[in-house]
C-alpha cells in the first residue's frame, strides 16, 4: 500500500487510531492507579484484551503499539501485529524514546530517538508496521516554550517523519502542546499556532512528503489551572482557527490527542470538531486515555471477565466514531459516564 493510501485508510470517515503505545513508566503509572502492578505478563493480558475487542475494526482504523508490544503475541500465539492485519486494522508502532531535558533550556524537553532510527524502522516494517507515531512535549509556563525547544522539536520531528517515509511507514507527527499550567485559551492557542508552523517549516525542509503524513495535534484548550471556563464550541473554533493558518490541505488528516481529557470531553469536542462545516482535512482522533481509562479500569476490577472490558472500549469506540461524523450526542452516554 501506498503511503497515502495508509494515510487515508487511517482517517478513513467514522473511524480512528487507538494509542496503546504506553512506554514503561507510563503503563506503570496507568495500572498503578487501579491497583495493579506492572510486569510483562500483565502489560501483555491487558493489551490482549484490547486488541481483541470483537467487532473493533468497525471504528478503530489502526493501534499504535510499543516496541515490547509488536514483539508480544496473542495466548493463542499469533503475533499482535498479524493479529490486528487479519481483524482488518493498521498496526502502528511508537518510535521515538522518550523526551530528555534540553540542555541549557530549563523545564524544556526534547524527544529523542533518531540515532539508528532507520534500522528500527526498517524492523518494524518487517513485523508488520505501517505507520510510526514520534511525540513531542511542549510546556507552557513562564517564558516558555522558548523558541530553542520549539525549533529542537520540530526538527526532530521532521527529520523522524522523512525517515519513516524512506521505510515506507506513514509518520504520525505529534507535537503535544500540554493542556498543564494556568494559561488561557489565547495562549494556547498561539503556542499551539507557533509549534505548528515550525513543524510545517522543518516538515517541508526535511522534503516530507506531506501526502503521506498524519498530524496528531492538541486541541487548543485552556490550561487546566486557568479556571476559564470555555465550550466545545469555542473550543472547536479556536482549534479549527489555528489548524487553517497552520497545516496545509495537502495533508489528509488530523488525529486528535486527548492529552488528559476526560473520555467525554474528548469525544465531545471531537463531535464539535466535525461540525465546523468543510476543512480541508479529516478530523479524527488518536487517543490513549480517553478510549482507554473505562477499559482499564473495568479489566482491573474483573480481570476474567473480558465481555465488559470489551464492552467499554467499544462503547467509546462507536462514540468518536459518531463525533467524527458530527453525530455524537450527551444523550447516547450512560448518566454516569465523565
Ligand atoms: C498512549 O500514550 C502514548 C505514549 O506515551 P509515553 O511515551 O509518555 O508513555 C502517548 O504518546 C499518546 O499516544 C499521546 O499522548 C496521546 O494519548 P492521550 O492519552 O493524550 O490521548
Amino acid at each position: 500500500m501506498s503511503l497515502q493510501a495508509t494515510a487515508k485508510a487511517l482517517v478513513e470517515p467514522g473511524k480512528g487510531i487507538l494509542a496503546a503505545d504506553e512506554s514503561h513508566p507510563t503503563m506503570e503509572k496507568r495500572l498503578a492507579r487501579v491497583g495493579l502492578s506492572s510486569s510483562e505478563r500483565v502489560r501483555r493480558d491487558y493489551r490482549e484484551v484490547l486488541m481483541t475487542a470483537p467487532g473493533l475494526s468497525e471504528h478503530v482504523s489502526g493501534v499504535i503499539l510499543f516496541d515490547e508490544t509488536i514483539r508480544q503475541s496473542r495466548s493463542t500465539g499469533r503475533p499482535f501485529a498479524q493479529g490486528l492485519l487479519r481483524a482488518g486494522i493498521i498496526p502502528g508502532i511508537k518510535v521515538d524514546a522518550g523526551t530528555t531535558p534540553l540542555p541549557r533550556f530549563p523545564a524544556e524537553v526534547v524527544t529523542q530517538g533518531l540515532d539508528g532510527l532507520s534500522a528500527r524502522l526498517t524492523e518494524y516494517a518487517a513485523l508488520g508496521a505501517r505507520f510510526a507515531k514520534w511525540r513531542a512535549v511542549i510546556r507552557i509556563g513562564d517564558g516558555r516554550p522558548t523558541a530553542g525547544c520549539v525549533e529542537a522539536n520540530a526538527h526532530a520531528l521532521a527529520r523522524y517523519a522523512a525517515a519513516a517515509q524512506e521505510c515506507g511507514l506513514v509518520p504520525v507527527v505529534e507535537p503535544e502542546v500540554l493542556m498543564d499550567g494556568s494559561h488561557s485559551l489565547e495562549r494556547c492557542s498561539l503556542v499551539t499556532s507557533a509549534v505548528l508552523h515550525a513543524v510545517h517549516d522543518h516538515l517541508v525542509r526535511q522534503r516530507v512528503d506531506l501526502t503521506g503524513i498524519l498530524i496528531k495535534p492538541n486541541m487548543v484548550l485552556p490550561g487546566t489551572e486557568s479556571g476559564q471556563d470555555v465550550g466545545d464550541d469555542e473550543i472547536a473554533a479556536a482549534t479549527v482557527r489555528v489548524l487553517r493558518d497552520t497545516v496545509p490541505a495537502s495533508v489528509p488528516g488530523l488525529v486528535f490527542l486527548s492529552g488528559g481529557q476526560t473520555p467525554v470531553e474528548a469525544t465531545a469536542r471531537l463531535d464539535a470538531l466535525n461540525r465546523t462545516g468543510a476543512q480541508p482535512w479529516e478530523l479524527s482522533f488518536s487517543f490513549g486515555r480517553a478510549l482507554q481509562a473505562p477499559v482499564l479500569e473495568a479489566w482491573a476490577a474483573h480481570p476474567e471477565d473480558r465481555a465488559s472490558a470489551h464492552a467499554a472500549l467499544l462503547h467509546r469506540a462507536r462514540m468518536n466514531g459518531a463525533a467524527r461524523r458530527g453525530r455524537w450526542s450527551r444523550s447516547l452516554e450512560p448518566s454516569t459516564a465523565g
